[in-house]
């Protein structure tokens, strides 16, 4: 039996230096926190909405907010991380003037699922940053990167450079490793797009679905939720689709680069899959803005790699 931390413990001082090693270590207690949190919500009156609006012009859900607090509290407490970047926060935060790395991260993805009682999760990403300017790196700038999927368990996926692991919350609350080196399949019948944007989308996500769907054995979900269409995609392949609104080019999508789809697209390369945003790969685009937005396409190879070749084609 490993757990989270006997398993940082094995690769400190050699992937981990002491202070990632305290960073992730206090990002996981924070996903503890979390998830005993939304096992209770109703009971302690966490549902509902606030009237708080945060800068992407979303209303902030309590929860929203207390994971955003449980979450910053992970950076307070290590001493290296010198900024927070959250998708609940306008910009990004001075945590420790003395410190050398950068927390980036969604702390409740996929939040208009909470009060359905639906599969939720928090997604991090850490990387070098002594001064502000230093936060806009591309993704393969990443340390590490994962994400807590809070669902019938909770499960926290972690990248550090050698792999996926995937850990589950034990009654105890230990983290154990329950898969190691976790591979995407590299072919794939099932693909996840919300299919009422239909009207928004370009012609090769059009072609490619109603393909899809014209072909026996080819099959559809979605949740809604990021994190729980990725952790599907762990578990059985599968392609997630969330692309660009072409009535709103200069929009970029929905999801954005810095806390969601560089974290997943790490973690999914990690793990043999591909992700892009059309014809680039979504860990190779230069940040300009922290809440950016980007189209995402992420999952098994070879799936992916039809729609990166019929963007290819197309332009
Ligand atoms: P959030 O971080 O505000 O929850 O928004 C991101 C979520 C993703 O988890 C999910 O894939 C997407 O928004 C769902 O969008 P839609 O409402 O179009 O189904
Ligand atoms: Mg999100």
């Amino acid at each position: 039996m490993t757990t989270f931390e006997a398993y940082l413990d094995a690769h400190s001082g050699t992937l981990l230096n002491e202070d990632m090693v305290t960073i992730l270590s206090n990002i996981a207690e924070a996903t503890r926190q979390i998830s005993d949190k939304l096992r209770s919500s109703s009971l302690s009156g966490l549902t509902g909405a606030t009237d708080a609006i945060n800068i992407q012009g979303e209303t902030q859900k309590p929860l929203d907010i207390l994971s955003n607090e449980i979450m910053l509290e992970a950076c307070r407490k290590s001493p290296a991380v010198a900024f927070a970047v959250s998708e609940e926060l306008d910009a990004e935060v001075l945590i420790h003037p003395a410190g050398e790395y950068a927390m980036i991260f969604d702390p409740l993805d996929g939040s208009s699922n909470l009060d359905v009682n639906v599969t939720v999760g928090t997604i991090f990403s850490i990387i070098e940053a002594s001064s502000a300017a230093e936060i806009l790196k591309n993704g393969r700038s990443q340390l590490a990167a994962g994400y807590a999927a809070y669902g019938p368990q909770t499960n926290l996926v972690l990248a550090i450079g050698n792999g996926v692991q995937i850990f589950t919350l034990d009654q105890h609350g230990v983290y154990v490793m329950t898969t190691a080196d976790a591979r995407i399949a590299p072919e794939t019948k099932e693909f996840a797009i919300n299919a009422a944007r239909r009207p928004s989308w370009d012609d090769v996500i059009t072609e490619y679905v109603d393909g899809s769907i014209g072909t026996p054995g080819y099959n559809m979900r979605w949740v809604g939720s990021m994190v729980a269409d990725t952790h599907r995609i762990f578990n059985r392949g599968g392609i997630f689709l969330y692309p660009a609104d072409r009535s709103k080019p200069a929009s970029g999508g929905r999801l954005r680069l810095l806390y969601e789809a560089n974290p997943i697209g790490f973690l999914v390369e990690a793990a043999g899959g591909s992700a892009i945003a059309g014809k680039t790969a979504i860990l190779d685009i230069e940040p300009t803005s922290l809440h950016q937005r980007v189209p995402v396409i992420f999952g098994s190879r070879q799936e992916v790699a039809k729609i990166s070749q019929a963007y290819c084609i197309a332009r």
